[in-house]
């Protein structure tokens, strides 16, 4: 029989990927989506007509709903994908992010606890949760599992609140608790706020602007905050794996997925101005406080050499191809837009 898989958060990027995955190894994947006034399925709406594929309303906040929804399914595994998980905006909105992804994993975790103690449980931790602290050997700087947590926001704070319940769960009670702590990954589906996202959308603007022969001095520019950050950049295909391979193992356990590079703001302009022959790519920028955070993580690289030895785990998709994927992803819609416009 097929096993039941529930994944909360189904309809956001690493969601759709993560239901793909499920449903070409034959699980029932039930979905967990939002009510909400305007469609919010369209990165899984090529699965809609999958027979293993259920969607059910839920929500992260209501105790009841994921109870009667995991009472129901009977879940060999449940993923929590579902967060407030924009950074930026968790400084405006700290306490709605905290009650979803801080105490919504805890809500998950006591129904498990109460009532399905043999689901195997996966929550997304993330690479914020280090905030400014990192391992120095050398002068290697990276981030692994043994680094301490020095969160800058208050969507960090909400995670280490669910990464460190997950754990406690985990020791306490002896659930099939595991964390993956996951550097920044991005795909053709992420979310047009996320920095890459919001310049790779861009760049196929432009290119189509530039293509019709519009003026380069007065090009609409794109505005950014900080440059100088440094991000660990993977591919969310690669990192969904990582999550249901975590599953797979017989002990519970904390992982850091990440490619183990990293790269600023500035190079991921850089290489993605490139991919439509612009070198000069500030001339299209303008640096606007608006998008500068009150507080900032610097530098993230991840050391990923656990879920390599563990889970033979290794990312296949490298910067180059990232940032590459996500240009031509972009200016292909720009081209359907324009024709169906
Ligand atoms: P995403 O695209 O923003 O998706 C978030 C999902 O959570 C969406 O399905 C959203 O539903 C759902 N959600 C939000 N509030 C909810 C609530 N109150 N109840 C139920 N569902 C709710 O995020 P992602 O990039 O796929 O990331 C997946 C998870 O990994 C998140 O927890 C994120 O914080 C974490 N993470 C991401 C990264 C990364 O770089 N992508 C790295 C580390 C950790 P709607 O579609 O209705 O909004
Ligand atoms: O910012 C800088 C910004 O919003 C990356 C989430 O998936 O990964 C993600 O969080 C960097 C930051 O991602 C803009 O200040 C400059 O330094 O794409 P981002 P994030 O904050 O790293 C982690 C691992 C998660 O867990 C999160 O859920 O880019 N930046 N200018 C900008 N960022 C945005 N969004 N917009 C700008 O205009």
């Amino acid at each position: 029989m097929n096993k039941n898989a529930i994944v909360f958060g189904i309809t956001g990027q690493d969601g759709s990927y993560l239901a793909e995955l499920l449903l070409g190894k034959n699980y029932n994947v039930i979905g967990v989506t939002r009510r909400v006034s305007t469609g919010n399925t369209g990165r899984i709406a090529h699965l809609m007509d999958c027979p293993h594929l259920r969607l059910v309303e839920g929500d992260l906040t209501d105790y009841s709903s994921i109870l009667r929804i995991i009472e129901e399914y009977e879940p060999k595994e449940v993923y929590n994908l579902a967060a407030m998980s924009h950074v930026g905006t968790s400084f405006d909105q700290p306490l709605l992010s905290f009650d979803v992804t801080g105490k919504g994993c805890l809500n998950i975790l006591e129904v498990l606890r109460e009532h399905s103690s043999y689901a195997r449980f996966y929550q997304a931790s993330s690479s914020e949760m280090f905030g400014d602290a990192l391992t120095q050997i050398g002068g290697d700087k990276y981030q692994d599992e043994k680094t301490l947590f020095r969160p800058q926001s208050p969507y960090a704070i909400a995670k280490l609140a669910a990464h460190h319940a997950t754990r406690l769960y985990r020791q306490s009670y002896g659930l099939h608790a595991s964390c993956g702590i996951l550097f920044n990954h991005e795909s053709e589906r992420r979310g047009g706020r996320f920095v890459t996202k919001k310049i790779t959308k861009y760049i196929a603007k432009l290119h189509h602007y530039l293509e019709e022969d519009g003026d380069i001095e007065s090009a609409p520019k794109l505005h950014l905050g900080n440059l100088d950050a440094k991000r660990d950049w993977g591919h969310a295909e690669d990192y969904v794996r990582a999550m249901w391979l975590m599953l797979q193992e017989d002990v519970p356990d904390d992982y850091v997925i990440a490619t183990g590079t990293t790269h600023s703001v500035r190079d991921f302009l850089k290489a993605a101005f490139n991919k439509i022959g612009i070198e000069e790519y500030m001339d299209f920028v303008v640096q606007d406080p608006k998008f500068m955070r009150p507080s900032e993580v610097p530098y993230l690289k991840g050391n990923y050499s656990k879920a390599r030895v563990v889970l033979g785990w290794d990312p296949k998709v490298d910067f180059d191809q990232l940032v590459s994927r996500m240009v031509e992803y972009d200016i292909q819609q720009v081209k359907e837009q324009e024709t169906a416009g």
